[in-house]
């Protein structure tokens, strides 16, 4: 899944139009690099990060999503409002990535009735605002393994089938350092819960912190989260860097596929 941000620095029609040109050429380069999904959000939600109002994040993400309807690729819209996430459906989104996990008011009622939408239900402590100020846990893996748990049920509750959801630890959202790699060298304990698991990793504060690098070089590290998260049993792994990204993950597929016909070598011999 490469990330699509649309979140200009300038609220003026040229600043929004401009953002919204360079983040289709910006999906037109990840497509070219293999992207399977791309995730699109209007909405920056890293920490201390200011939410913007319906109209604003709806003129970010439409366009977008409208001007790459033709290029084939599943389009995933990282949302919380509903209002987005209903508009975002109608202009052909196949994937709601909500890192409340739908648990604003209307955003189960919003996603339900649409059968072919994916749904991807985040962890998160807190809000972006404040997440980061103090988080705790008892239990870092157990509670967030519970949280989604209940999420997925409130979703079925809401008549939306298990077939269409997907799960996310929230790597950075109310985390500390070894919250996170805790969650990840544990990211196995969650696929129990049975739903597909996505990981978001790339290029976030807690590699930086091991490395020293800023947000833009942290490449090496994001490909070996992604790796590991993989490795962990990660299904989707969200990304900056596609093409490195694939190229890391080719060699884990190779090295799994030869695994298993080596399997199958050894059991036809024994025959
Ligand atoms: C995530 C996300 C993530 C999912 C962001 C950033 C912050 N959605 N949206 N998982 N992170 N599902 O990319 O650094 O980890 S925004």
């Amino acid at each position: 899944m490469g990330i699509i941000n649309v979140t200009p620095d300038s609220f003026s029609d040229g600043g929004l139009y401009l953002s919204a040109q360079q983040a289709i050429a910006h999906a037109k380069h990840l497509i070219d690099e293999g992207a399977d999904i791309l995730d699109i959000g209007g909405e920056s939600t890293r920490p201390g990060s200011q939410q913007v109002s319906i109209d604003e994040e709806l003129n970010r993400v439409i366009p977008v999503l409208e001007a790459l309807a033709d290029s084939q690729i599943p389009l995933s819209v990282d949302t919380s409002k509903p209002e987005v996430m209903k508009h975002a459906i109608a202009a052909g989104a196949f994937m709601i990535n909500d890192v409340n996990a739908l648990r604003n008011p209307g955003a189960l009622e919003a996603v339900a009735p649409h059968e072919q939408v994916q749904i991807c239900l985040m962890h998160m402590q807190g809000t972006p605002q404040t997440m980061q100020a103090n988080p705790q846990y008892y239990d870092i893996v157990q509670e967030v393994k519970d949280f989604l748990q209940q999420r997925i049920q409130a979703a079925k509750s809401a008549g939306i089938a298990e077939e269409r959801l997907v799960i996310d630890p929230g790597f950075g959202f109310g985390k500390t350092l070894q919250h996170n790699f805790t969650l990840l060298n544990q990211l196995d304990q969650l696929t129990s819960l049975g739903v597909p698991l996505l990981a978001g990793l790339s290029r976030k504060s807690m590699l930086g912190a091991i490395t020293g690098n800023s947000a833009n070089y942290r490449i090496h590290e994001s490909i070996a989260a992604a790796l590991l998260a993989v490795v962990k049993g990660a299904k989707i792994v969200r990304v900056h860097d596609v093409k490195a990204t694939k190229e890391a993950l080719a060699i884990h597929n190779a090295m799994r596929n030869c695994a298993a016909q080596e399997i199958n070598v050894s059991t036809s011999n024994r025959n």
